[in-house]
């Protein structure tokens, strides 16, 4: 009996210096020291043993099991540690790596890289840049732009106005941020309005709403080969190095005089006719695309603000006006205006 008990110590402790995993660990508890388990037997019967026997057996087997435990507990501690540290290892997450699938971002639609465009070369020139709400005061709009009471722009056809308020409406250009500038800035002022405008008009080249950048500059001695030069330097980084600037008669009623301006055709250069003899297609043969409209501004609206320094006898200067859409359409051959606002990505994606 003895002899055996040694040989379940020898057995089990080899078994259990050897176990490989924690649930390895387990059945080995099991088969050596659990219900079932010889030494367990051993234990339950000495009772039965002769008495002189029932002492050494007792003690002997009550030892090898306290060392079984105590073998099983040591390697359990050694197993549950290795099982931890490799479990980390596999969860172990590089927070370094890129998403993946990488995402496609967006990018800056057609009409705000426009504008932004115009910004930059006009901010080159010392022009500020100012915004104004959309939602203007018809004081704002029309009566401080020397718009005279029955002018057919004020009717209703053109502009969109509040329900609740005739005199409250979505302003019909930036022209408006202009006044509250002058407002709030007294001469000298060089400044550019960009931004959304509205009209009640919809065909392939009109949208109820569009964009439009203005600018202004006033100050002492400020004229109309002034307004040549900055027209000639804009178009110049609008269009491309080769290009002039030419003005022509025209009317407004915030300008006196008035004039529209084209720039030289950068498709024919200018000459009205392609290489092959051809009539040019974009200047219809003409060699100048009309652009925007300019002039030097009406004393009668300096008149409005002259109680913040814009005396019409002392400062003049001029104001020019374009629509980002008909820019955009020219240079990146569009045909129809309604494509920016479609949202369609097909289009958009062009223009990356
Ligand atoms: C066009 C023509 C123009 C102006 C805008 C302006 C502003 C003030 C005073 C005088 Cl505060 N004029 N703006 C002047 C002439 C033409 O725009 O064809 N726009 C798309």
């Amino acid at each position: 009996m003895l002899e055996r008990i040694e040989e379940i110590r020898v057995e089990g402790s080899a078994a259990i210096e050897a176990a490989a995993g924690t649930a390895e660990l387990e059945e080995l508890r099991v088969r050596y020291l659990g219900r079932k388990a010889e030494l367990t037997a051993i234990l339950r019967g000495i009772a039965e043993l002769p008495a002189e026997e029932r002492g050494k057996v007792g003690g002997s087997a009550n030892k090898v099991r306290k060392e079984l435990e105590a073998l099983l507990e040591s390697r359990a501690e050694i197993l549950d540690a290795s099982e931890l540290e490799s479990q980390l290892a596999e969860d172990r997450v590089d927070v370094t790596l890129p998403g993946a699938p990488a995402r496609p971002v967006g990018h800056i639609h057609l009409i705000t890289r426009t504008t932004r465009q115009i910004e930059d070369v006009m901010v080159g020139l010392g022009y500020r840049v100012m915004e104004g709400p959309e939602v203007e005061h018809d004081y704002y709009n029309f009566t401080a732009l020397n718009h005279p009471p029955g002018h057919p722009a004020r009717m209703l056809q053109d502009t969109f106005y509040v329900q609740s308020d005739p005199e409250v409406l979505l302003r019909t250009h930036t022209s408006p941020v202009q006044i509250r500038s002058m407002e709030a800035q007294s001469p000298p002022i060089f400044m550019i309005a960009p931004g959304k405008v509205y009209r009640r008009d919809s065909d392939a080249t009109h949208s109820p709403m569009f964009h439009q950048v203005e600018g202004l500059a006033i100050g002492e001695g400020i004229t109309l080969a002034d307004l040549q030069g900055t027209l000639d330097e804009m178009l110049r980084a609008i269009f491309g190095a080769g290009r002039k600037a030419r003005m022509r008669p025209h009317f407004f009623p915030f300008t006196e005089p008035s004039v529209e301006f084209d720039v030289s055709c950068f498709q024919c250069e200018g000459t009205g006719t392609l290489v092959d003899g051809a009539r040019c297609n974009l200047c219809k043969g003409i060699g100048w695309i009309e652009v925007g409209g300019a002039g030097m501004v009406d004393p009668n609206v300096l008149g409005f603000v002259e109680s913040n320094g814009y005396d019409p006898e002392r400062v003049q200067g001029f104001a020019f006006g374009m629509g980002v859409e008909r820019i955009a359409m020219l240079r990146h051959g569009v045909p129809d205006l309604r494509r920016f606002f479609d949202n369609d990505v097909r289009v958009l994606e062009q223009f990356a």
